[in-house]
């Protein structure tokens, strides 16, 4: 129980690791355990494998050893590994945006029968801000023209700086990326170029290296911002719904299906064929259909529907354990490949569906746009013929779920803030900050890492800010941490927000004309939906007549993990906010490098990270840096 309580403080989780350990299924925490100790030299970035003359492992005081064979100094190779990583996270990022983008051109084309234009608003508020013509023009036309315009910022040949980049930020932001040259003309390019700049015998210079790097991470938010635009315009722009979160929102009386992974294409799907095929799952004895959502599509999917969340990554193979999960539908990114072994212990099917994500033993039904709503059948019928397979003496579920209220889209947010102030709605939230009301913003984003307590750092960082009367957003599976431990429903108000955060979230709710109270941190979305708090800040700063590096704003990824982790935290401190990262990356073998991430990063652009293992410290650090910046913006006002 000790060595339990040391891995997570979610109990459904801890529930089933007891139970793993029992009947010795091996979990990634036990692999974890098995990696210890863990390379120095990887740990803090001096290990270079560019070429195959490496690996050289850099010992700086060691004569001889301080150098690569090349003759490539560590902070060079420091600086390499780190952008490396940004160009992993922000092709993932933006393919995700670019499959998303084709899917809107074959909508307009026709050959996408099964996708419509859902929010006809948004896509002409997009094509008004990207510049394509709305006037006196068919849906289709102007969606066609806005699907090209999302391709083109991958590809486009003309030097402009990409168009969701530049549409999406305040003057001050442009004029600062356009001096420090990394503002992205073509997602594209910008990440080839940094896999050209950091190859063998390119640039050896680290502070323009990081800068190539930069320029990658902004095209990550580019693919992101797009991403988030034009999945609003297919499936609906998330508003305020009630669902529930933890392993006990699955039914042993229902037919189980996770969706896994991040494109909401096929889980949106996936939701729509369970609608249709509530019947058959009747008929053969269940009382119905359960979808469940695991990672970022399962956010989509809660953000839009109302599906529930089952857990976050770091929990991924304990929904397994449950023995009632009849089918893991899997998309891309974050499945953890562990995964199949747990499905081989029970009766679960795991479907892969993406060409580019495969897992071996897993049943593979190839998702396509075109054939769309027969796949998501094809699976759901699949997963309908598993439930006969259950096998009843190895069903457990964890009694524990937690109430959420999630779909705080920045429409959502706006719409709520404008019952207060229609006139001026962002007002609703800057009015409290300047009042001190509210001390400030902070945004959760990121992961579960297994080098930490699995949720913990997340959910004791928050409880603190909240204390301080700093109002919070989150997406990623930190939205999920928060949800399994009821942060995002009234329960989490009660429980930690201090008086003004209180006073100001019930002032919202009094207003808001929903059914349900409000939460202590505010849902936002996916791990690609990190444009809408974007959104959110740039809106915040416009409205106070400030640049975003004065707004009192700052970031967590409490558990960051992925190299899409290190993308978001590198556009986002490059768009001037503080931001917090609870693991340390491994830049500690470069001085120089670590510097630049943590203090030069400041000088140019406002924004730098802030490395604290230690979630008290780091609520500390997190609450000072916003105080101070609110304490700053009313000596200037
Ligand atoms: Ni974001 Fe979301 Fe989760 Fe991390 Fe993975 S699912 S895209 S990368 S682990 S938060
Ligand atoms: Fe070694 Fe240089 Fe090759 Fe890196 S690029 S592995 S430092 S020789």
């Amino acid at each position: 129980t000790q060595e339990i309580n040391r891995r997570t403080v979610d109990p459904a989780a801890a529930e089933m690791l007891e139970y793993a350990e029992s009947a010795k299924m091996s979990t990634a925490w036990d692999r974890y355990k098995a990696q210890q100790p863990q390379c120095k030299f990887g740990l803090t970035g001096v290990c270079c494998r560019i070429c195959i003359q490496g690996p050289c492992r850099i010992i700086p005081t060691k004569a001889g050893m301080d150098k690569g064979i090349c003759g490539a100094d560590v902070y060079t190779i420091v600086a390499r590994n780190l952008v490396r990583y940004i160009a992993g996270g922000a092709s993932a990022h933006s393919d995700h945006g670019r499959e998303i983008a084709y899917t809107l051109l074959a909508v307009a084309e026709g050959h996408a029968p099964d996708y419509k234009i859902t929010d006809k608003d948004k896509l002409m508020r997009v094509a008004k801000r990207v510049g394509v013509e709305t006037e006196g023009r068919e849906v289709l036309e102007i969606a066609k023209d806005v699907a090209i315009k999302a391709l083109e910022d991958f590809g486009k040949y003309d030097h402009d700086p990409c168009t969701w980049l530049y549409t999406t930020i305040d003057e001050e932001r442009k004029a600062k990326f356009k001096q420090t040259t990394i503002a992205p003309t073509a997602i594209d390019r910008s990440i080839a170029q940094l896999l050209h700049q950091t190859h063998i015998g390119v640039d050896a210079d680290p502070v323009n290296i990081i800068f190539g790097g930069l320029r990658a991470a902004l095209s990550d938010y580019t693919g992101m911002s797009l991403a988030t635009d034009i999945t609003d315009i297919l499936f609906g722009t998330p508003v305020p719904v009630l669902t529930e979160a933890n392993l006990g929102v699955l039914d042993p009386e229902k037919i189980n299906i996770a969706v896994h992974g991040h494109n909401p294409l096929l889980s949106q799907m996936v939701v729509y064929a369970a609608r249709e095929l509530e019947a058959e799952a009747k008929a053969a004895g269940a009382k119905g259909i359960n979808l469940v959502g695991i990672c970022c599509t399962g956010n989509e999917v809660l953000m839009r529907e109302g599906v529930p969340t089952a857990t976050n990554f770091g929990s991924q193979e304990l929904a397994i354990m449950t023995g009632v999960l009849d089918t893991m539908i899997m998309d891309v990114q974050c499945i953890a490949p562990g995964v199949k072994d747990i499905c081989d212990c029970f009766h679960t099917l795991l479907v892969s569906t993406s060409n580019i994500a495969k897992i071996p033993g897993s049943y593979h039904v190839e998702f396509k746009e075109a054939t769309a709503m027969e796949d998501a059948k094809k699976i759901i019928k699949l997963a309908i013929e598993q439930y006969a397979k259950r096998k009843p003496e190895l069903v457990k579920i964890p009694p524990y779920k937690k109430q959420v209220v999630g779909g705080f889209s920045f429409e959502a947010m706006m719409d709520l803030f404008g019952k207060i102030n229609p006139d001026s709605p962002i007002s609703v939230l800057t009015d409290a900050i300047m009042a001190g009301e509210i001390k400030g913003v902070c945004a959760f984003a990121g992961c579960n890492n297994q080098k930490t307590v699995h949720d913990d750092p997340g959910l004791t960082i928050a409880r603190e800010l909240a204390k301080r009367d700093i109002f919070m957003v989150s997406t990623g599976c930190m939205a999920g941490a928060f949800a399994k431990a009821g942060y995002l429903s009234s329960e989490g108000v009660e429980a930690y927000a201090g008086p003004g955060l209180k006073k100001f979230i019930k002032r919202l709710e009094e207003n808001s004309g929903l059914k349900a109270s409000l939460p202590l941190v505010f849902h936002m979305g996916s791990c690609v939906d990190n444009s809408r708090i974007a959104n959110l800040w740039t809106a915040m700063a416009q409205n106070l007549g400030i640049t975003v590096p004065q707004l009192p704003f700052a970031a967590s990824a409490p558990e960051a993990m992925s190299e899409k982790a290190i993308s978001i935290g590198s556009w986002v401190i490059s768009m001037g906010i503080p931001t917090h990262v609870g693991v340390l990356p491994p830049l500690e073998g470069s001085e120089l490098v670590y510097g630049v991430a943590t203090q030069i990063a400041k000088d140019v652009f406002g924004g730098y990270f802030m490395f604290e293992t230690d979630p008290m410290k780091a609520a500390e650090i997190i609450a000072e840096k916003i105080e101070k910046r609110a304490w700053k913006l009313k000596i200037l006002k």
